[in-house]
C-alpha cells in the first residue's frame, strides 16, 4: 500500500503539501498554538494503510517445528489516564502528578516491532511500524502474523516511537501516517507521538498542550519498552494481550512536569527543545503496562 522509499531522496523536501509547510513554520516562528498538524482535520480512512512501513528484510517469525502446535495471536492497545479509561474532550476532567487539571484532545503514536517472547526463547514479532490513534479503535488492535508458537510468555517488547531505521522522512505517503511528519529542519522523519489537549494555567485559563516527541536533529527519542509477561501464555485457541498506556505518566516518573513551565505563552511546544524530549523519553519508562488478562 504505501511505496517504499527507502532511501533519502531530495524530492522529500517538496513532498507534505501545506500540512507539512504550515507545521515547519509555525514551529519556526512559535506562531500558532496549533502549530505542527494539530488543526488538521482527522483523517479517518479506516482501510488506509495500517502502518505497515516497508517491511523489514528478516524474517517476521521464529517458524516453530513444524510439529509444534500454534495459534494466533492478538494484540490490542489501550489508553487511560490515572487508571481511568481515557476519554477525549476539551474539558479538563484529569489531575496530573503536578496538580495540573488537564484534558486529551489527542493522542497518536508510532510502535514499531511489537514483539511476543516465549520463556523458551521463540519471539513473533510484527515487523515494522504501526500507528495508532487512541480515537480510532481499528488502529488499535492486529494480529501478529503467522502462527505464535503455544506456550508461556516470558515478556512483550516494542520500541515507543520509530527507531532510526524506520524514521525516514517519505517513508508514508498516504494519511494518517503522513500527517505525523516531523520538520526537516529538526532532522524530519516522523513524530513519535502527537499526545494533544487542555490544562488550566496558572492564570486560570484554558491553556493547549501539545506533547510532540520526535527525533531532534539526529538524537533518537524513540526507547525500548519490555513488559513482563510471565504467567500468561498461549493456547491453541490463541490468545490476545492488551498493552496499556496510561498518559498521566508521561508528565511523571521520574520527571515531574508542570505544564506551565513546558507549555506557556513564551515556550508553545516541546518540539525544538531537547531537554523535553529527553525528560518525556525517561517519564516512558512508566507509561506502559500489561493490561489483566
Ligand atoms: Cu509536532
Amino acid at each position: 500500500m504505501n511505496p517504499p522509499p527507502r532511501s533519502l531522496s531530495p524530492r522529500r523536501v517538496l513532498r507534505g503539501g501545506h500540512a507539512v509547510a504550515r507545521c515547519s513554520l509555525a514551529v519556526a516562528l512559535s506562531l500558532s498554538v496549533g502549530a505542527c498538524g494539530s488543526s488538521d482535520p482527522a483523517p479517518l480512512t479506516p482501510d488506509a494503510s495500517i502502518a505497515d512501513v516497508p517491511a523489514a528484510d528478516a524474517p517476521a517469525t521464529d517458524a516453530p517445528a513444524t510439529d509444534a502446535p500454534a495459534a494466533s495471536v492478538a494484540i490490542a492497545f489501550a489508553h487511560t489516564v490515572g487508571g481511568a479509561p481515557l476519554a477525549f474532550g476539551t474539558t479538563t476532567p484529569y489531575t496530573n502528578a503536578a496538580g495540573n487539571s488537564f484534558g486529551v484532545t489527542r493522542l497518536s503514536y508510532f510502535v514499531s516491532g511489537v514483539t511476543v517472547r516465549m520463556r523458551d526463547g521463540r519471539t513473533v514479532t510484527a515487523p515494522g511500524a504501526r500507528y495508532l490513534d487512541a480515537a480510532t479503535p481499528a488502529t488499535l488492535s492486529f494480529a501478529l502474523p503467522g502462527s505464535a508458537p503455544v506456550g508461556e510468555l516470558a515478556s512483550i517488547t516494542f520500541v515507543m516511537g520509530l527507531p532510526p531505521e524506520l524514521n525516514i522522512s517519505g517513508a508514508f505517503s498516504s494519511s494518517p501516517e503522513s500527517l505525523m511528519e516531523w520538520p526537516e529542519m529538526m532532522g524530519g522523519g516522523y513524530h513519535h507521538m502527537k499526545f494533544e489537549g487542555r490544562y488550566i494555567n496558572r492564570a486560570g485559563q484554558p491553556f493547549n498542550f501539545m506533547t510532540h516527541s520526535g527525533g531532534l536533529n539526529r538524537a533518537d527519542y524513540s526507547f525500548a519498552v519490555t513488559l513482563d509477561a510471565s504467567g500468561r501464555s498461549i493456547t491453541s485457541a490463541g490468545a490476545s494481550f492488551t498493552v496499556r498506556m496510561d498518559v498521566a505518566e508521561w508528565f511523571t516518573g521520574p520527571n515531574t512536569w508542570d505544564l506551565n513551565d513546558y507549555f506557556n505563552a513564551t515556550h508553545r511546544g516541546i518540539m525544538g527543545d531537547a531537554a523535553a524530549q529527553a525528560s518525556l523519553r525517561e517519564n516512558g519508562a512508566s507509561v506502559f503496562s500489561l493490561a489483566a488478562p
